[in-house]
């Protein structure tokens, strides 16, 4: 092997970036490596799950109602060890929790950063081998340093992030993250165990040809939304449609197509569910977050979904999101 290597661990960027902070104290790249070996722990046992028997219902029903599988149990457990033992972390929220979970030994008081995340979104496609991901997002405590963290820590704006991210255990296993420096993407690199800079400076073109969407709710959709999707079914030379369908029901999977080569991804309220689907803390912020530090726009249909103040830990908001001249067209025939 080369010694004067090309490549760039995630360590080593988060350590580069937060050199271009005299202020930086390190701690936020701390939990960035702290995220990315848990999840390196999850991909190893996604990887396996065809082979031992942890494939199939667990049997329990998380908060939402929904099934839980043994996998997400398992992501979900990696995550909250690996950031209970991390050095700076006061408290965790996650989709499979009912409440958050406070760190409160002497030193997590002390931590200034709280983390949410979606442990294993898209987790009924584990069965089918198609991919799967995390979510995260790190904000700053509001409560003082010193004192066990609140829910008012984890229900601030989304344009409070400090971070955000996601892993996309694919074809390959990738992890991008987002902060206010930009977007960029580390692919795993099996032979060193090191999540590696592949994708500088992430943008998400300002158009695209791919609308994401589970159409088998079109008739549940009010009609101006049933007019956007003809709309994208229309055949128009100059416009380029109709646009390709993609829809693989793995928010992760589809917005990561959607942020690398442009498109709209959509989970509009429909006549079942008032809000849409989707969760404000742990899906829609984090990938808001993301597309929009990469040129791209995250809207309710209303407002930009990064301006909404939570009210619930698990408030679920519609979500219209992707390139720029896409969810603006979307936003202008909805309105
Ligand atoms: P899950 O993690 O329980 O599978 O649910 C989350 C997923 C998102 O990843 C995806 O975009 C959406 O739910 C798909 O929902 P639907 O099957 O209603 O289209």
């Amino acid at each position: 092997m080369n010694p004067n290597r090309h490549l760039m661990t995630i360590d080593e960027f988060t350590i580069y970036q937060s050199r271009q902070f005299s202020q930086s104290t390190g701690e936020l790249s701390i939990l960035l490596r702290d995220i990315s070996l848990a999840c390196k722990l999850i991909n190893k046992q996604v990887n396996k799950a065809g082979l031992v028997d942890i494939l199939g219902a667990h049997g329990a029903v998380n908060v939402q109602g929904e099934e839980q599988m043994k996998l997400d149990i398992f992501a979900n457990e990696v995550l909250i060890n690996v950031l209970r033992n991390s050095a700076d972390c006061a408290g965790i929220a996650s989709e499979e929790n009912d409440d958050i979970i406070v760190f409160d030994d002497a030193h997590s008081l002390q931590s200034k950063y709280v983390v949410m995340f979606d442990p294993l979104d898209g987790s009924s496609n584990i069965d089918v081998n198609a991919s799967i991901g995390t979510i995260f997002c790190i904000y700053k405590r509001v409560t003082p340093l010193g004192t066990p963290c609140t829910r008012e820590d984890f229900l601030q704006k989304g344009n409070k992030t400090m971070a955000a991210g996601y892993v996309i255990y694919g074809s390959s296993t990738m992890m991008v993250y987002a902060t206010q420096l930009g977007v960029n993407g580390f692919t795993l690199e099996p032979s060193i165990g090191e999540f590696c800079l592949s994708h500088k400076d992430i943008k998400c073109p300002v158009d695209g040809k791919i609308y994401s969407v589970n159409q088998g709710n079109t008739n549940k959709l009010d009609p101006k939304l049933q007019s956007y999707l003809a709309y994208c079914m229309e055949n128009d030379k100059e416009t380029k449609r109709p646009y390709s369908h993609r829809y693989i029901g793995s928010m992760v999977a589809d917005l990561h197509r959607t942020i690398i080569k442009g498109g709209i991804f959509l989970y509009p309220a429909d006549s079942s569910n008032a809000s849409g689907k989707l969760r404000l803390l742990y899906e829609c912020n984090p990938m808001s977050y993301i597309v929009e530090m990469a040129g791209g726009i995250g809207s309710t249909g209303s407002q930009p979904i990064l301006d909404i103040m939570p009210t619930e830990l698990h408030q679920r908001v519609p979500i219209f999101i992707g390139s720029k001249n896409m969810v603006e067209k979307a936003l202008e025939m909805i309105s």
